[in-house]
This record gives structure tokens, C-alpha cells and sequence, in this order.
């Protein structure tokens, strides 16, 4: 075996999408989708998830669920008498996870490894339930700092995502090799959700996600238990990222990128700014206006979807 061998994912062109791409899948007795609680022989996956259209990715598990219940009034959702909605992942409390008809709200924890547990089980899940993998698009939407002139409460959709520093992969160590896998989204879905966004009159901006392994030193903020660089440092660093087209900065759109781009499926990153990273490290505003600004990425995917059911 080789240490420390860096390769380029072979899959680097437009992919096939397909959900997995795993000969071993087929050869095994059951697929348990452990962190979700759920799996292929305990569950009937197929008429559970077969009419899967859309699958929203989010950090908190409770902003997923008042998600889910935004989704039953926007879609129409029809629940029978005493129905509510139920967390389908409740056998396990990693992430939480809702159907609303077409639509999967799942959260997805704090950062890349946190992220890629979760999507390893919705693409097999998906796959299991014979859902289609050309009809079905994902989004994360969530909370980021900004770069930049952005005011506090922007949405930027991210047109790629790089690592803290600027590459536009995401490296996987795999049998002691780094594998870099390419981090890149969908530009015609990102132009039609910069439309809505407009139709929604809700400030959006397009650019490159600077995706970090940390919130603190990772994001160059002076307030973490550790610093070993100056203010002077941090500012340097900010704007040069910001020159070369970096909008915002969070923790999980490396991951969701390449793993979407791997499978061959849509996806887009909409993360609504908190703050001005070039003023600030603190995340101080009031509670109720970082709720409404938390709103904003998934009103824009809330109006996509209708549009796209042919709602409106
Ligand atoms: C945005 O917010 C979280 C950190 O506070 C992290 O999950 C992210 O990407
Ligand atoms: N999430 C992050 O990862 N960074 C921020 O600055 C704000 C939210």
C-alpha cells in the first residue's frame, strides 16, 4: 500500500448520473443505512421513497423540521385526519429526516464528515428505492459568513466550491491514498435559482464558496481558543480570497459538491450570509432577524419547487 499518494478522481468529466457506483452493493444480504435508521430489508425503501423529486439538506435539525412543515403548506401537502408528519430517521438522533410528497428535508450536522456519513446513506437510500437519478435535484441551503461588500442577510449561490486553500476539490483519504475529488455544481440551475431568487425579490449574489474544516483558525477568525496570527494576517488572507472570487465561507459545500458531481446529479449550495467577515467575527444579531435571514435560501428553493411542480 501507498502513503501519502496524491491522484485526481478518474471521474472528472460530466458523470452519468447514477446514485451509486458500487459493485460490492449488489452482493450483500441486506444494506443497512445505519445513521438514518433506516434500511433495504427492514423497510419497504421503494414505497417509501420511490416518487423522490428533491432531497433539501440543511445544519440543524430543527430548522430541517420547521422546513419540512413550510413544505406542507407551500405544497399542499394533503395529510389525512390526525396525520402529522413524523421524523422517518427517528430510530437514530444523528440527523433528522422528512417526507413531504416529492420533497426529503434532512439535516445534516456541522461539517464535511458529519455531511458525508449522510449522503453516502441518501444516495443509496435513493438507489434502493429506485428512484431515478436524472429527475432528482438537491440542495443545501444554509448559513455562511460573507465576503466583501455583501450586506449581512445576502444569499449567495455558490457557482463552485473551494477549500481553505482555494482548491476546487475535496480530498479523501482512501487505502493511504488522497484522492481528490472535483467540487463543481450545476450553472444552469444556479441561473434559474438566481431568477427566483429576483422574482422573490431576495438579494442573491453567484460566487465561489471557500469551504473550511473549521469555523474558527480555518476561517481566519481571531476569537477562537487559539490564534497564532495577527488581525493584519487575518484581513491579508480575507481579501485575497475575496480578489479571487470567493463570496462567502462555510463548512459542508466542498463536500456536497463533489459528491453530487460524482453521482451525476443537479445540485445547488444557496447559504445566506450572517455577517460581514471583513468586519467581524462574532455572530451577534438578534435572534429574530437571523431567523428571517435563515428564511431566505429556502424561500428561493421553496418558489423553485413549486415552479418546478407547476404550482405557480
Ligand atoms: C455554517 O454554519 C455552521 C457553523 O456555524 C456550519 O455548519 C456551516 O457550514
Ligand atoms: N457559518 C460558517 O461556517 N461561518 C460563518 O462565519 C458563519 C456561519
Amino acid at each position: 500500500i501507498l502513503f501519502g499518494v496524491v491522484q485526481y478522481s478518474r471521474i472528472v468529466l460530466k458523470n452519468e448520473p447514477s446514485f451509486v457506483r458500487n459493485p460490492s452493493l449488489a452482493c450483500m444480504e441486506e444494506d443497512v443505512l445505519y445513521h438514518i435508521a433506516l434500511g433495504d430489508k427492514s423497510h419497504d425503501l421503494k414505497e417509501m421513497f420511490s416518487d423522490v423529486k428533491f432531497v433539501c439538506f440543511g445544519g440543524s435539525p430543527g430548522r430541517m423540521q420547521k422546513f419540512a412543515f413550510q413544505l406542507v403548506d407551500e405544497l399542499k401537502y394533503k395529510m389525512t385526519a390526525g396525520q402529522t408528519l413524523c421524523n422517518v430517521a427517528g430510530g437514530s438522533d444523528r440527523y433528522v429526516l422528512y417526507k413531504v410528497g416529492p420533497v426529503i428535508s434532512v439535516s445534516h450536522g456541522m461539517g464535511i464528515p458529519s455531511l458525508s456519513i449522510l449522503m453516502h446513506e441518501i444516495l443509496k437510500l435513493l438507489h434502493h428505492a429506485e428512484c431515478s437519478p436524472s429527475d432528482v435535484t438537491f440542495f443545501r441551503i444554509g448559513t455562511s459568513g460573507g465576503l466583501g461588500s455583501l450586506e449581512p442577510g445576502t444569499v449567495v449561490i455558490s457557482e463552485a466550491a473551494v477549500d481553505g486553500i482555494l482548491r476546487p476539490y475535496m480530498e479523501v483519504a482512501t487505502l493511504g491514498m488522497i484522492i481528490q475529488h472535483p467540487a463543481l455544481l450545476n450553472q444552469e440551475l444556479n441561473a434559474e435559482l438566481m431568477a427566483v431568487a429576483g422574482e422573490a425579490e431576495i438579494k442573491a449574489v453567484c460566487g465561489k464558496t471557500m469551504c473550511t474544516y473549521d469555523f474558527y483558525e480555518g476561517q481566519a477568525r481571531l476569537d477562537g481558543a487559539f490564534c497564532d496570527y495577527t488581525p493584519e494576517d487575518k484581513m491579508a488572507f480575507l481579501k485575497r480570497a475575496h480578489s479571487r472570487r470567493v463570496a462567502n465561507i462555510e463548512m459542508e459545500s466542498l463536500c456536497f459538491a463533489a459528491m453530487t458531481h460524482r453521482a451525476g446529479i443537479k445540485s445547488a449550495v444557496l447559504c445566506v450570509t450572517l455577517l460581514d467577515r471583513l468586519k467581524g467575527d462574532q455572530i451577534c444579531t438578534p435572534h429574530d432577524i437571523m431567523e428571517e435571514w435563515q428564511q431566505r435560501p429556502q424561500r428561493i428553493v421553496i418558489k423553485y419547487i413549486r415552479k418546478q411542480l407547476g404550482l405557480e
